[in-house]
C-alpha cells in the first residue's frame, strides 16, 4: 500500500482494515431501513413520502447510496440535508467508498477508466458541476484535488460512515457478516459479500443486509420483496431499484428498535392500474437473470423472439430488444401472474401480447384489460 501521508481525511481502503462499527443506542420512534438507493433520488423521496418519514423516526441507509443510478450527487446532498432535521444513519456499501479512492488509494488509471465507462456517478457529476472537461486526456490528479477542495462537506459525510451499525437487537451491514463469532472479515468483505443468503450463518440479533438484489434468489418468479429468514434472523432488503427494469426501493419498518413486528413498504415509479379480468397463474415459469443469462435465439421477431436458455434448455419468448450482442438476455420471465378483477398492479411494459406488470412486488404477464389510474390511456 502507498505510505499514508497526513491529510484532512484519513480512511484506509476497506481491503486493508477491519470494518468500522458504530452504535445506534435507543433510537427514538420507528426504525426505518432502506438499502441500495444507487443515486435514485426519486425512489428515495417517493419511499420516504410513502412511509411518512418524520423527525420522530430513525432512518438507516444500509449502503450503496451512490453510483449506477442517475443522480448520485443530488442524492448525497439530499441525505446530508435530511440528516440536519431528521435522525439519519448512513453506512457504507461497496459503491460508496469514494473517500479512500480519492484521498488515499489514488490509482488514477482505475479511476479514469471508471469515469469514462460509467458516466453520471458521483465524481463525474462533481466534475460536470465544476465545468471540468472529462475525457481520456484529462489531468485526473488535478481533477481529484479540485473536487476534494470543492466538496469537503460531501466527502466528510461519506468518510464518517461506518460499515456496520448496531442497535441492541439489530445489526445493519451492506453485504454480510461471518456470524456471531469474532469479526474476522475486512471492511470490504462486509460490504461486498455476494449472494449472502445462499449460505448464511445464524445470528442472535436480526441482521439487515442489502447488496444482492433479492430477485436473484428466486428461480421461477421475479419477487422484489424483502426476504425475511426467521430461522437465521436475516432480512435482505435490496429491491433492485435502478439495477432491474422492474426494481423497487424497499423499506423495512419497525415500530421500535426492540420490536419484531416487521412490516415493509416499497416504491417504484410505474403507473398504477386496476385489473379488469380474471387470469389464472402459470403452472410453470422461469426467470432468466443476471449471471445466468446466456441464451440461444430460436426465432427472432420484431417485437418478441423465441429463445432457449442455454443452461437449462428452457424456452420462452422475450422482448427482442432484451437480446444483447454478447449472447445474453436482459432479466426476463414468462411467468403469468394469478390476478383477479380489482387487483392493483404497476405497469412496467405495454406490448402487443399484454402487459408486464408487478403485483405486490412480484413481476409477471397480464393478458387482460386494465383501467389506468390518473386518466392515463
Ligand atoms: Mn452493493
Amino acid at each position: 500500500m502507498p505510505t499514508p501521508k497526513p491529510k484532512p481525511m484519513r480512511l484506509l481502503p476497506p481491503h486493508v482494515r477491519p470494518p468500522r462499527i458504530a452504535r445506534l443506542d435507543a433510537p427514538a420512534g420507528r426504525l426505518i431501513a432502506v438499502s441500495d438507493i444507487h443515486g435514485a433520488l426519486d425512489y428515495l423521496r417517493g419511499l420516504l413520502n410513502a412511509v411518512r418519514f418524520s423527525p420522530a423516526d430513525t432512518l438507516v441507509i444500509d449502503g450503496d447510496l451512490l453510483e449506477r443510478g442517475p443522480r448520485s450527487l443530488d442524492t448525497l446532498r439530499y441525505v446530508i440535508e435530511l440528516s440536519r432535521t431528521h435522525s439519519v444513519r448512513f453506512l457504507s456499501g461497496n459503491w460508496d467508498w469514494w473517500v479512500p479512492i480519492l484521498f488515499e488509494y489514488r490509482h488514477l488509471d482505475a479511476i479514469l477508466y471508471y469515469l469514462l465507462h460509467a458516466p453520471h456517478g458521483l465524481l463525474w457529476q462533481m466534475l460536470e458541476e465544476m465545468d471540468w472537461p472529462i475525457g481520456p486526456d484529462m489531468d485526473l490528479a488535478a481533477a481529484t484535488l479540485a473536487v476534494r477542495e470543492r466538496y469537503p462537506e460531501e466527502f466528510a459525510f461519506l468518510a464518517a460512515a461506518p460499515e456496520i451499525y448496531e442497535t441492541e437487537h439489530l445489526t445493519f451491514v451492506h453485504g454480510g457478516l461471518p456470524g456471531d463469532g469474532p469479526l474476522e472479515w475486512d471492511a470490504w468483505h462486509c460490504m461486498k459479500c455476494d449472494a449472502f443468503l445462499r449460505n448464511p450463518p445464524h445470528f442472535k440479533k436480526w441482521t439487515v443486509v442489502g447488496h444482492t438484489p433479492v430477485v436473484l434468489y428466486h428461480e421461477n418468479v421475479v419477487d422484489a420483496n424483502p426476504i425475511l429468514d426467521r430461522e437465521r434472523r436475516i432480512i435482505a432488503m435490496d429491491g433492485g431499484c435502478v439495477l432491474k427494469d422492474d426494481g423497487q426501493l424497499n423499506a423495512l419498518i419497525l415500530p421500535d428498535e426492540a420490536s419484531e413486528d416487521f412490516s415493509f413498504a416499497a416504491w417504484d415509479p410505474f403507473p398504477t392500474a386496476t385489473v379488469l379480468e380474471e387470469q389464472a397463474g402459470s403452472a410453470q415459469s422461469w426467470y432468466i437473470r443476471w449471471g445466468d443469462a446466456a441464451v440461444e435465439v430460436l426465432d427472432r421477431g420484431e417485437e418478441f423472439s423465441r429463445i432457449r436458455h442455454r443452461r437449462t434448455g428452457y424456452e420462452m419468448c422475450v422482448l427482442t430488444r432484451y437480446l444483447r450482442k454478447n449472447g445474453t438476455v436482459n432479466d426476463c420471465t414468462d411467468y403469468v401472474l394469478p390476478l383477479r378483477p380489482g387487483d392493483e398492479v404497476k405497469v412496467v411494459e405495454t406490448t402487443s401480447r399484454g402487459y408486464f406488470v408487478k403485483h405486490r412486488g412480484v413481476s409477471g404477464w397480464y393478458r387482460g384489460a386494465l383501467r389506468f389510474h390518473g386518466g392515463e390511456a
